[in-house]
């Protein structure tokens, strides 16, 4: 492609530029004059692109494309089964085609190995994955959801091809595997386009928590804890692989008096015969699948009076500092969404 010299530039461009200049001059001038503060003249940061998401039995309803930059995915869970919606960033070449026929047949195949006590076998089902599995970046998304709930999730996205999947299992079949010929499972490629030039700000939080592997999940701010809608902030300060081959997250279950905790930690390893299967033992109401290290995550919550727990998608949670049981007061509701 021939580079113009700037002392080169046709005279049209020339033309062309000064006037673009004296239009820029203009419009500021215009700008400026109407503003009565300097600060007047920053336009508001937009709110994040709302991407809906439907969960319909087994398959997840969703725009093909959505832009880049800060974006609310609204997960609205229209089945009878709790599902999450983990997005993930693949590798250039890769689609939801390579997936189905590469990964989740050997998930499937590994985890019914090691339901069957062939570990052996189960280790050699999953070396087979492809080399790319291992270049897939997890980018958060909305977390376990009860039938019945819509839950928000919001991450700022650069442009790719993703998936979103869900692999929670039912009758010991992973959402995201179908043993029927060319069906896919609970599985869906979202294409994300160049956003630049999009001015959407992070959301405000209203509770924060980290997660680190060594200390878990806290809370780093020193707000009461009110009933109402709270925007949940989650800083990933570091981040590692488990066992059952992902990174830890933050997912909020409602518990009832009788929930014992012992039992949702347990639920929450995939690879035990019981473990993500449904019916899941609480209600969950949303949170954020993982993210990289350094990363932050949002999610959206109502929280009413009553017992609650953050807790991790990993193996023994209880023992990693990532099942944190809370109460939520009775008391005033928060009113604003985003805490201003
Ligand atoms: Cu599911």
């Amino acid at each position: 492609m021939p580079i113009l010299h700037p002392q080169r530039r046709p005279a049209t461009t020339v033309f062309s530029l000064a006037v673009l200049g004296l239009l820029t001059f203009a419009v500021t001038f215009a700008v400026v004059k109407a503003s009565h503060s300097p600060i007047a003249n920053a336009p508001p940061p937009e709110s994040p692109t709302v991407v809906p998401i439907t969960a319909s039995g087994l398959s997840f309803e969703a725009p093909d494309d959505i832009p880049a930059g800060w974006t609310t995915l609204r997960f609205t869970n229209a089945s009878g089964m709790t599902h999450f919606a983990l997005l993930e960033r693949l590798p250039d070449g890769v689609g939801v085609a390579d997936h189905q026929s590469d990964v989740a047949p050997l998930f499937q195949k590994g985890f019914e190995q090691m339901a069957a006590g062939q570990s052996e076998a189960a280790s050699q089902t999953f070396a087979q994955l492809p080399e790319w599995f291992h270049d897939v970046t997890f980018v958060g998304g909305p977390g376990l959801v009860a039938p019945g709930r819509t839950a928000e999730a919001t991450v700022r996205l650069e442009p790719g091809t993703y998936l979103l999947e869900c692999y929670a299992k039912t009758n010991g079949v992973f959402h995201s595997y179908n043993s029927l010929p060319n069906a896919y499972g609970m599985v869906r490629e979202i294409t994300v386009t160049d956003g630049e030039g999009r001015r959407a700000a992070a959301p405000t939080p209203t509770l924060e928590l980290e997660i680190s592997k060594e200390q878990g999940i806290q809370r780093i701010d020193d707000a009461d804890l009110r009933p109402g809608t709270h925007t949940v902030a989650v800083h990933f300060r570091n981040q590692s692989t488990y066992q059952n081959f992902v990174g830890h997250d933050v997912h909020l279950a409602r518990l009832d008096s009788s929930t014992s905790v012992g039992t949702l930690a347990a639920w929450m390893d995939w690879t035990q015969p019981e473990g993500l299967d449904t019916p899941a033992p609480v209600s969950f109401v949303g949170g954020t699948n993982e993210m990289a290290a350094g990363e932050t995550a949002y999610f959206t919550v109502d929280l009413a009076p009553g017992r609650y727990a953050w807790v991790a998608e990993v193996p023994q949670p209880d023992e990693k500092g990532m099942l944190k049981p809370f109460m939520v007061p009775p008391g005033d509701e928060i009113t604003s969404r985003d805490g201003n």
